[in-house]
């Protein structure tokens, strides 16, 4: 099942995607949702597909979650961890060390307020020359870390600043619209095999094609639920957290976003999501 969020009569509802439209889960926002079918003892897609109203609306999603948290991973596939190391002349290779060892690198992504939905503007921070999207497959969990579902994020970064110095991570990742997570999600039930989905990712200017890549899950170095139990130790994340499980995609130089461009990250299980790039001061 496909499940997201619309706006209808100025109210954020959850609902479930069909061809052609919406149904629409009336006085019930997805985390709602959520944390009801968790107190109900029921699974998501069950609940959703109860409340939802038969007719479908032609409406468009918006950020398919509010979440109380958000938390990305890093060097989980070799292309980030080796072009960081080459990047930022590391010590001992810092970044392929944590590709390597048992616990991978997990940081603080934001609030829902930094949270972007389909169509909406991804931040460059007014000092930052280098800002890249990062292209990343994320889990929705509910409580006690289990997986609910899969969706999109743009981990959109501020690489010159990151390349600065290490100790700058959080002034890279953190800021006005950094996360871009949508369109919609797809419930873990409709996707028993995370690890073979093709993502491409372009950016365009001006209408034309400024880049184009892609990567399969194959290439993720670790398993989802290793990174939500490196996640959850020791740190009680809320139901309704989103994981943003690291870039496999590295965009080049000339890519560096600029206001107006347009950035698609697609998974066809999942759907498109497409943001333009806005200066954040
Ligand atoms: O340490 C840098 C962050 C890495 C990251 O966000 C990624 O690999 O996706
Ligand atoms: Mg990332």
């Amino acid at each position: 099942m496909h499940i997201g969020q619309v706006i209808f009569n100025g109210a954020v509802n959850a609902a479930i995607f069909e061809d052609g439209g919406a149904r629409r889960i009336r006085g019930l926002d997805l985390l709602g949702l959520l944390k009801r079918a968790e107190s109900e003892g029921v699974a998501l897609p069950q609940l959703a597909a109860k409340l939802a109203d038969s007719a479908l609306q032609n409406v468009q999603p918006i950020l398919p979650i509010h979440p109380p948290e958000v938390w990305g991973c890093g060097c989980t596939y070799e292309t980030s961890a080796s072009f960081r190391d080459a990047e930022h002349g590391t010590r001992e290779g810092m970044y392929a060390y944590v590709y390597r060892e048992a616990r991978p690198e997990i940081f603080f992504k934001g609030t829902s307020r930094m949270c972007t939905g389909p169509g909406q503007g991804i931040g460059i921070r007014i000092d930052s020359k280098f800002t890249a999207p990062e292209p990343e497959l994320a889990v929705l969990l509910g409580s006690r870390g289990r997986i609910v579902g899969f969706t999109l994020a743009n981990d959109v970064s501020a690489w010159d600043i990151e390349r600065e110095n290490a100790l700058y991570l959080t002034q890279s990742k953190v800021y006005n619209a950094c996360c871009a997570i949508g369109p919609v999600i797809l419930t873990a039930d409709s996707l028993p095999d995370p690890y073979h989905l093709e993502m491409t990712c372009t950016i365009t200017r001006g209408g034309a094609q400024l880049y184009s890549g892609s990567v399969n899950t194959s290439r993720l170095h670790r398993r989802l639920e290793a990174l939500v139990e490196f996640l959850t130790r020791a740190n009680d994340v809320p139901c309704g957290t989103v994981l943003l499980t690291g870039t496999g995609i590295i965009v080049t130089h000339e890519s560096a976003l600029a206001p107006g461009d347009v950035v698609t990250i697609s998974v066809p299980e999942i759907g498109a999501l497409s943001n333009p790039a806005v200066q954040v001061g």
